[in-house]
């Protein structure tokens, strides 16, 4: 029997990792991608090199990327599903004390190398019906104090889906855009630099979704008939919602 092949960006922590875990799990072979090394590694010894082959490379980094795909082993050459899931968010500052160093790593990281790494995989997901499932964020679709950046490039990430749903109309491409709310991973420790008390204040007593959530859902997204097509999935823990608008009075 011939395994799909599932390119997971972001590998090493989070929804990256769990989504590993499941397609595993599910018979498929992962391309996994991402910084640090020593944790791509653990995934190889723990499902074997023929199941999971570790691409160690930062996302920003093109020639790195393109390197990685030109040399990628025989059985894992042929893709069948990208998960671009490699992102961060940098910062909680408003714009007007927001660091723009940190500004250009969210655009560069969410936006820039997203694209870059769907340009290169597109032929051979349309040669193979394939499918790409992008993760995007609610904080594309609702502002909220300090989002400004990260909210951006998630923004871009949602509308570059449906864009490229209507692009790849007739290739049998399926494009979906995932959009979680708060979710405890490595996520807030990135953001704050570190601050794992800051991390555990913002989840406690809020039963936020976890890594295994998403990965249950790009799971079934990429497993249903192929004649069915996920636009979006938006989604929260039921103990986040919207709020309103501010109102300045001067
Ligand atoms: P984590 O911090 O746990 O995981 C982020 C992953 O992205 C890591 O594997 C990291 O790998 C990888 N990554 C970051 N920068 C680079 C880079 N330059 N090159 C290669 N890989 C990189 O966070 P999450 O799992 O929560 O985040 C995954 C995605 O989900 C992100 O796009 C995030 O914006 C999005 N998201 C998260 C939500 C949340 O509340 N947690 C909610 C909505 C969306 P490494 O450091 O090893 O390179
Ligand atoms: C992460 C969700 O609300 O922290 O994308 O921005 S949020």
């Amino acid at each position: 029997m011939t395994l799909k092949t599932a390119w997971i960006t972001g590998a090493t922590s989070g929804f990256g990792a769990a989504t590993v875990e499941r397609f595993v799990a599910g018979g498929w072979r992962v391309i996994a991608s991402g910084r640090r090394i020593e944790r791509l590694q653990q995934l190889v010894a723990r499902h074997g090199a023929e199941r999971v082959h570790a691409a160690a490379f930062d996302v920003r980094d093109e020639a790195a990327m393109r390197a990685t795909h030109a040399d990628l082993p025989h059985a894992f050459a042929g893709i069948d599903l990208l998960v671009n899931n490699a992102g961060l968010a940098l910062g909680t500052a408003p714009a007007q004390r927001a660091d723009l160093a940190q500004w250009k790593q969210m655009i560069d990281t969410n936006v820039t190398a997203l694209v870059t790494l769907t340009h290169l995989l597109l032929p051979q997901l349309i040669e193979r019906r394939g499918a790409i499932v992008n993760i995007s964020s609610i904080a594309g679709s609702y502002p909220y104090m300090g989002g400004n950046v990260y909210g951006g490039t998630k923004a871009f990430v949602s509308q570059f889906t449906q864009n490229l749903r209507t692009d790849l109309h007739g290739t049998g491409v399926r494009v979906t855009s995932v959009e979680p709310g708060m979710a405890e991973t490595e996520f807030t420790l990135v953001r704050t630099g570190g601050d794992q008390a800051a991390s555990d204040q913002l989840y406690a007593g809020v039963q936020p979704i976890t890594a295994d959530d998403i990965a249950d859902t790009v799971w079934w997204i990429a497993n249903l008939p192929p004649h069915l097509n996920v636009n979006r999935v938006e989604m929260m823990p039921v103990n986040q919602s919207a709020a309103g608008l501010q109102v300045h009075r001067g």
